[in-house]
């Protein structure tokens, strides 16, 4: 069968994706709308006076004063040291960053929506600005929340004990590590367009996002509104990567307004707003103390880790998942003795923060993977010989890591000797020798990980996350024409999922993909769910999916059984049809019958109906954990500082595939990511809070010239705790690249002398290692 688990089949989405058919917000033609500009703070940091409206023009300009009804975000957590800093959708009494949002303006058009908003006239009295880290922290530092005591979101501790490994230890290698801070830059921005339908007493909202059903929540609960009276649907999402799965100042205000004004209202995120005032992510700074022995094994780590977190935490991942993440993320696959690390959340003036394609993981894959390589330099031993010894073992599973995290199932030293064959390892000296005889500097270099997907309640809520479910449910319902739709709400936003789900479906009906439809992103028409992030969507909305498609099969049998006068018991699903030997009855005449001939149904027939919703939740509450290793050749040019990678490959295993191709698409895509931010992406701010990557042009994201052919490799251990033994695996890509490749720098530099410890590994970064080290 073609279209069930494990097929390559082609895209149900690709049709209207790649003949321009999509519907995305921008698309929507709803009579009426207005769209909308926002009047944005141009200080990082400054107390907010009078706002000035443009005379006559007071009915389309609206601010915090007359919204005093909107309640502000409020990102609340569990965590003990957590500090709550309520977000409003428009500034009141102060600004916090460049971008923020301070005024929404309404016009028929967008060009004259902006005129109006830079007519606006804002009175700001600027105040110091806390641009990064250590300013934040200093002990005289202005404060970003009034209320607070310091200007930290959070501090979290894992106090191992490292007495043994440090008496142990016969190697200390002490590192300091940046990665930089970034923007997300999905294709499609953000966008939302509100309208409120008097008939159904409803707000619709169509909104660019992963997240419907969260988005609803967040609205309702600002706006004052019943849950019911919201309706939030995500049409066409052109890409989402984390940056569309919180609840956006904006979408409050567009809400708000159309709410109040009885009119379609539509804001259209553009680039530019993007790069300045979108919420950031990913920068992370280290300080680590790793305990080795004289064969690079590792025997403790300690590690205090930094997460620059902007102004204001986002609804509802608030500022606790990044540092739980990061702390808890730091030992990776490996098995180590013991670990203590403290985290730090720190408020500056910038955009918040988010979830970012791996959440934390890439930072913490970089740190762990230069901290075993610079272990590999100091014993003297091959890089991969060191990874092996130190990766969980196959013998070993399942595994419980020093974090408390239980690795079901795997084998990964296996998986890089398996990159390692495939790159070729064992004929890379020779190859870098010849390539020194030619004065070029080639390195290799690897990163491996897991990738905690589809995790349990318990987990969101040990980082501070009650509200964050283990469980989806999901509706599969015949058709009256015979045909299967899949309902959930979850949803696709590039990753496939409108395709794979309906393969599950197949698995059990034996349909034609053409013949299942699916439905998700529309509050209104789906089961619950909280959405698509944290790589769930596969295991949970796909485990449902599975439990639901089986349970209509089990009733299409049923009903099958009475139209061929025969035991349910002696019928198969094949082919769109129940089958008795060879006689059989197609899905359509079993539908026929239901909806439109009940008579041809027993008179006891069995209500329960051809609509099934079904809810699922793995067998453990802990995640299922995909694990990959990637390993990167690349050359340095020592006079200009530019690095070209010659090779990439990846060997990874996420337990079954659902849909092979689609996964190849999920590695190019998020090792493409990976490499922006190994070798190319930073959000820069001065010191006074502006934004200095403004543009396309100054914030660099690779194009397909800077991108390798990729080489990817398989294993498929199923996990013994999910249905069809699946694992999530939609982040892990975008992980391992800046660790894979800087080490690869790295090896090619060491002749030098150099190291870098700082993403991204810019040519002028790539240098200043060479003076560095030439001057030491
Ligand atoms: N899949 C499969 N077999 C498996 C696992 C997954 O065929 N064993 C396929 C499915 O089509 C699934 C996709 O791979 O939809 C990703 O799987 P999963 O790990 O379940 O992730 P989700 O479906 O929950 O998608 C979210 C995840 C996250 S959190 C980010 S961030 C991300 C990512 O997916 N954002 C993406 N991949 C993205 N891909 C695109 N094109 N665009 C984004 O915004
Ligand atoms: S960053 Mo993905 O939306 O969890």
């Amino acid at each position: 069968m073609t279209s069930a688990i494990g097929a390559r089949a082609p895209r149900k989405e690709d049709a209207r994706h790649l003949s321009g058919k999509a519907r995305f917000v921008g698309d929507i033609k709803v009579a009426g709308t207005w769209e909308a500009a926002f009047v944005r703070s141009p200080l990082a940091h400054a107390r907010l006076g009078a706002i000035t409206k443009p005379p006559g023009m007071e009915a389309q300009v609206f601010t915090a004063e007359d919204m005093p009804d909107l309640a502000p975000i409020r990102c609340e957590s569990t965590l003990p040291s957590y500090k709550v800093s309520d977000y409003p959708a428009l500034a009141r009494g102060k600004v916090r960053y460049v971008g923020e949002c301070i005024a929404i303006c309404i016009a028929p058009t967008r060009a004259e929506a902006e005129d109006l908003a830079e007519a606006v006239i804002v009175d700001l009295d600027p105040l110091p600005a806390v641009a990064d880290i250590d300013t934040a922290l200093a002990a005289d530092a202005p404060r970003l929340h009034e209320d607070w005591e310091d200007n930290l979101f959070l501090t979290t501790r894992h106090d191992g004990d490292l007495s043994e490994a440090k008496a142990r230890a016969t190697v200390v290698i002490e590192r300091s590590y940046e990665t930089a801070r970034q923007a997300m830059n999905p294709m499609e921005g953000k966008g939302v367009l509100a309208e409120w339908d008097h008939r159904a007493d409803q707000l619709v909202v169509h909104t660019s996002t992963q997240v419907p059903h969260l988005i609803r929540t967040g609205l309702s609960e600002c706006l004052g509104l019943d849950q019911a009276q919201v309706r939030v649907i995500a049409p066409d999402v052109g890409g989402g990567f984390g940056y569309k799965c919180v609840l956006q100042p904006e979408e409050l205000s567009v809400a708000w307004v159309a709410r109040k004004t009885g009119r379609p209202v539509r804001w259209t995120e553009d680039r530019r707003e993007h790069l300045t005032a979108g919420v950031n992510t990913r920068q992370h700074r280290y300080r680590i103390t790793a305990y080795a022995d004289d064969d690079g094994r590792l025997l403790g780590l300690d590690a205090d880790i930094w997460v620059d977190i902007g102004a204001y935490s986002v609804w509802p991942f608030t500022a606790c998942l990044e540092a739980a993440q990061a702390g808890g993320n730091l030992p990776g696959p490996y098995d180590l003795g013991a670990y203590a690390c403290r985290t730090y959340s720190v408020a500056t003036n910038k955009p918040g923060f988010t979830p970012y394609r791996g959440v934390a993981r890439p930072g913490v894959c970089f740190a762990m993977e230069l901290t075993l390589d610079a272990i590999a330099r100091a014993v003297g031993r091959d890089p991969l010989e060191v990874r092996c010894l130190n990766l969980v073992p196959g013998a070993a599973m399942p595994y419980t890591n020093v974090t408390g995290k239980f690795y079901d199932s795997g084998d990964y030293p296996a998986a890089a000797r398996a990159a390692a064959q495939m790159i070729d390892a064992e004929g890379f000296a020779a190859r870098k020798a010849a390539a020194a005889a030619e004065g070029r500097l080639i390195g290799l270099g690897y990163a491996c990980f897991t990738e905690q997907s589809a995790h349990g309640t318990k987990v969101f809520a040990a980082w501070g996350l009650p509200l964050v479910p283990g469980y989806e449910q999901a509706m599969v319902k015949l058709t009256p024409s015979g045909t299967v739709e899949v309902r959930s709400g979850n949803h696709s936003f590039g990753q496939g999922l409108e395709t794979t789900l309906a393969q599950v479906a197949c698995e059990w009906l034996h349909l034609d993909l053409a013949q299942v439809r699916v439905t998700m992103g529309d509050t209104g028409l789906t089961p619950y769910s909280t959405g698509a992030y944290a790589s769930r969507g596969m295991v949970m909305a796909g485990g449902a999916v599975s439990k639901a498609s089986e349970e209509l099969a089990r009733r299409l049998r049923i009903h099958g059984a009475h139209l061929l006068q025969c035991d349910p018991a002696e019928t198969e699903i094949r082919e769109g049809a129940v089958w008795k030997g060879q006689a059989s009855v197609g899905f359509a005449a079993i539908a026929d019958a239901w909806y439109l001939h009940p008579d041809r149904l027993p008179e006891d027939v069995d209500t329960a109906g051809l609509e099934v919703t079904e809810g699922y939740k793995p067998d453990i509450d802990t995640g299922l954990f995909t694990y990959a290793t990637h390993a990167a050749m690349v050359e340095v040019d020592p006079e200009s500082g530019r690095t070209e990678i010659l090779d990439y490959v990846i060997f990874e295993d996420c337990g079954r595939r659902v849909n092979p191709m689609i996964l190849d698409g999920q590695s190019y895509g998020g090792a493409a990511q990976g490499i922006g931010s190994a070798l190319f992406e930073e959000a820069l701010y001065d010191a006074a809070g502006q934004p200095l990557t403004s543009t396309l042009a100054d914030y660099i994201l690779p194009g397909p010239a800077e991108l390798p052919a990729f080489r990817l490799g398989h294993s498929e251990t199923l996990s013994p705790y999910s249905r069809h033994g699946i694992k999530g695996v939609g982040e892990g890509a975008a992980i391992a690249p800046a660790g894979a490749i800087v080490n690869a720098i790295n090896d090619a530099l060491a002749p030098m002398g150099a190291e870098l410890t700082r993403i991204p590994a810019t040519p002028h970064r790539v240098l200043a290692a060479i003076l560095d080290a030439r001057a030491a």
